[in-house]
């Protein structure tokens, strides 16, 4: 079936109510730490006080010796016993030389190089047993010089022997000295330097997990608050216990949000698991909040510097960008393909340049790791580029409409200089209907009316484009990345015609077991409520990659429509037999089977039924049952693009900061759920609104702590922080899946920290202030508008 036809189908396009609400809001939803399993234990990690240091020796005599201690596990157990934990993605660097993997153990070997790095695992029959005893943990240490910032990276204290200048690799995508010799004949270039500063994840519900293991088969289990079970299994089958995969069952039950955080493989998940057989017991760990700051693996993280060459009307000739990424102290997941394949690719933007070179320094630092963060590379992409291209119109002395249509991209499929081609798009659309439901127009009046209050207000706009339906194998393989991402998807129709789908994407907040029931539903001619949908447990779900990269609808539901292909084509045999006809003449549509030019019809149930209770079965044609499995590796990313308007208002006597109004006009192709997809902005504009004016990660420069280390010094934004959003759609449907359907799940969090800069900048440009990095917090913005006075 047609991406075309689909969308016309019953329930696509419906605000269904979501199926899994009645269990989230009556309290009966089942996360990790609600899990109780007999024989159970609790973990506590003892963890580095220090960003950077040798440890001298570990004492754990005196813990070990506490009451309802188990054991108490150091370096020195594991060593020789797994391998650390994997970097996955590893991208290909750009300069010849290979990129830095040091390893990365599973408890920490001789040396820690952050704080919150793995040193000790307790085990104690209770929670408190285990907290006193890791405080009995004395290990000594000699501490070594810690650095926590790109700028000073390369001339500080080597983390690791492999990167003795701590870079870990070098990475170009564009053409140099085409670049370079369009600049020399530039007409204007403008330039920008600025900082995507770090961010922590918090997820509401923390991370956990339970090891558990049974002597019977030989088996362990993990139950833990993750996004991509499968995954998560196979790294740590493969790479690090070195376990035949069957051995293991990974559970992810409800998870209570991750924002890409979950999507890791982490130590204390190998640590359990390992530990669960060495102690013959279940052991859970969960993380608590102060832990989770220092230890959840951050996000962004990026300094830059950039310029744009533009001709006499302000048409872009070419960019040139130099990035230095921040990875941590130690690689992460998929750390290395963030600030690369999700980074540099999409710094094209909605814009026609021609030429577009970027090159990036990755770094090692006494920090968290950092990795994935919704949006993951493409918030950053955006900020910079929407950043840049606001100040090439102030430059060129054009309005925010003129840049963008100067330079916008109306013809499609369009291949950038940076790797994607681009199938469809409205960016025009989407600017105009934007502009409207903002009322740009009467913007002038409303900032004289702020203006009267001794206020100042500004307008900031961002046209942000995303790659999304994470990862299609042979575009992931030519950006050097060693693995694509596919998803499975498994229809089980059971024989009163109720069915259940396993998928491999997996839901933590997204809604997806009443959107993908849509889809079946309406592929079926069959009641939503007739769907379950399963995920998160690799013991009922054939296989599955997971879900990031607004990737799920587009890639898990491609898979599940994939099945539903099958389903169709096996369903219509077992009617041709019942309507003694042939296979070729069964049409079926709204439920039904029926033969063209008669008025014959079996419904769906009758089929559904026959396929497990045959009757003068065809056996030579048809097995019994009704039950498909289908993998679908897309061919192309899906690209979600839009245009957001925020209006600020700003006090130059405190430099607080109150956005007025924000609208954001969104391409997501065709909509399953607008209900649920309103939500998904929702959500990732408030990220992107709170990246854009008040969360920062800090280290200390000298000492490598980390100084927001709870919510006290971290600020999250909260509902009186932020105004009624106004949001719309155009519709380009994706030409590449059967759904037509682009991911909603990041586009706020990417396209809305440039438009609120922009806002702030607009507001203060009299005032003579020209630049700002994130967060614009109350005393950023009123130090930048004393530096900006005369
Ligand atoms: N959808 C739809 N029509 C579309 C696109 C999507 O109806 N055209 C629906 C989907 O069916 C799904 C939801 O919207 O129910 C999101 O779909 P999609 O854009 O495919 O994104 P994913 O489901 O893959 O979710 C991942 C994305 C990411 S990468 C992060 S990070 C994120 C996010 O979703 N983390 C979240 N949203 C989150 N929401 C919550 N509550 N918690 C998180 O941790």
């Amino acid at each position: 079936m047609g991406a075309s036809d689909f969308s016309k189908l019953p329930h696509i396009g419906e605000s269904v109510r979501r199926k899994e609400d009645y269990r989230f809001l009556t309290g009966a939803g089942q996360y990790t730490d609600d899990i109780n399993l007999p024989n159970q234990r609790y973990a506590v990690f003892v963890r580095s006080p220090h960003a950077h240091a040798s440890i001298t020796a570990i004492d754990t005599a005196k813990a070990s010796a506490m009451p309802g201690v188990h054991r108490v596990f150091t370096g020195k157990d594991v060593e020789g016993k797994m391998g650390g934990l994997p970097c996955g993605w590893l991208i290909t660097s750009t300069d010849g030389q290979p990129m830095k993997e040091p390893p990365h153990p599973i408890l920490a070997q001789g040396k820690v190089r952050y704080v919150g790095d793995h040193v000790a695992m307790v085990v104690a029959d209770t929670l408190e047993q285990a907290k006193n005893a890791a405080e009995a943990v004395d290990v000594s240490y000699d501490v070594l010089p810690a650095v926590v910032s790109v700028r000073d990276a390369a001339t500080a204290t080597a983390l690791h022997e492999a990167a003795p200048d701590n870079r870990c690799y070098k990475w170009a995508i564009g053409d140099k000295a085409a670049v370079d010799a369009v600049f020399a004949k530039a007409h204007h270039i403008t330039k920008l330097d600025l900082t995507n500063q770090r961010l922590v994840a918090n997820p509401m519900e923390p991370r956990a997990a339970i090891g558990s293991f049974n002597r019977a088969n030989d088996e362990y289990t993990l139950y833990v608050s993750n996004q991509n079970p499968h995954v998560e299994r196979l790294l740590m089958t493969a790479f690090v216990l070195g376990l035949p995969e069957h051995k293991v069952r990974v559970i992810a039950p409800d998870v209570g949000g991750g924002f890409g955080a979950k999507i890791f493989l982490y130590a204390e998940d190998v640590a359990l698991t390992w530990a669960a057989k060495q102690l013959n017991c279940a052991i859970k760990w969960t993380c608590d909040r102060s832990e989770a700051f220092l230890c959840d693996a951050q996000g962004r993280d990026h300094v830059s510097h950039a310029e744009m060459a533009m001709d006499a009307q302000g048409k872009f000739l070419a960019l040139r960008v130099k990035t230095d990424a921040n990875l941590g102290a130690y690689l992460s997941t998929f750390s290395t393909a963030v600030p690369t394949i999700l980074y540099a690719t999409l710094l094209a933007g909605q814009y026609t340049t021609p030429q577009v070179y970027v090159e990036v320094d990755a770094w090692f630092t006494n920090t968290a790791p950092v990795d994935a963060y919704r949006g993951a590379g493409r918030p950053e992409a955006t900020y910079m580029l929407e950043r840049l291209v606001t100040r090439c119109a102030w430059e060129m002395n054009l309005s925010q409409d003129e840049i963008r249509e100067r330079n916008f991209i109306t013809t499609f499929p369009y291949q950038t200089p940076v790797a994607l081609q681009y199938d469809t798009g409205d960016y025009v659309g989407a600017l105009h209907k934007a502009n409207a439901l903002a009322d740009v127009k009467g913007f002038d009046a409303r900032r004289k009316a702020s203006e009267a209050k001794g206020l100042r207000r500004g307008m900031g706009y961002s046209s942000y484009i995303e790659a999304c339906g994470i990862a299609p194998s042979n575009i992931a393989g030519a950006l050097g990345a060693r693995a694509g991402l596919f998803e499975c998807g498994e229809i089980r129709v059971h024989p009163t015609g109720s069915v259940t789908v396993f998928t491999g994407s997996h839901s933590h907040g997204q809604g997806h077991e009443t959107t993908f029931a849509q889809v079946v539903a309406a592929r079926l001619g069959i009641p939503v409520e007739n769907v379950d949908v399963v995920h998160g447990d690799t013991g009922r779900v054939p296989f599955g990659m997971g879900t990031y990269g607004s990737r799920s609808i587009s890639v898990g539901g491609a898979a599940i429509m994939k099945a539903l292909d099958k389903i169709e084509a096996k369903a219509k045999k077992i009617a041709a037999h019942l309507m003694e006809a042939g296979d070729g003449d069964v049409e079926f549509a709204n439920g039904e089977f029926t033969i063209k030019g008669t008025d014959k019809k079996v419904a769906f149930g009758q089929v559904a039924l026959t396929a497990y209770v045959p009757h003068n079965y065809p056996l030579d044609k048809l097995e019994p049952g009704l039950n498909e499995t289908a993998f679908y590796d897309p061919t192309n990313f899906t690209f979600p693009a839009g245009t957001y308007i925020a209006e600020v208002e700003v006090d130059p006597a405190t430099g607080v900061v109150r956005i007025d109004r924000f609208t954001a006009v969104d391409d997501f192709g065709t909509i399953i759920n607008p209900m649920i997809v309103e939500g998904q902005v929702h959500g990732g504009l408030v990220q992107g609104i709170g990246q854009a004016l008040m969360e920062n990660c800090v280290y200390d420069k000298d000492s490598g702590q980390l100084l927001t280390g709870s919510f006290m010094d971290y600020a999250m934004p909260r509902a009186d922080d932020l105004p009624q959003f106004t949001l719309d759609t155009v519709c380009t449907p994706c030409t590449h899946n059967p759904l037509g359907t682009k991911g909603c799940g990041e586009a706020g969090a990417i396209g809305s920290p440039p438009a609120v800069i922009n806002a702030v900048l607009d507001a203060l440009k009299p005032l003579g202030v020209k630049d700002l990095d994130m967060p614009a917090s109350p005393s950023r913005v009123w130090e930048a508008i004393q530096a900006a006075r005369p």
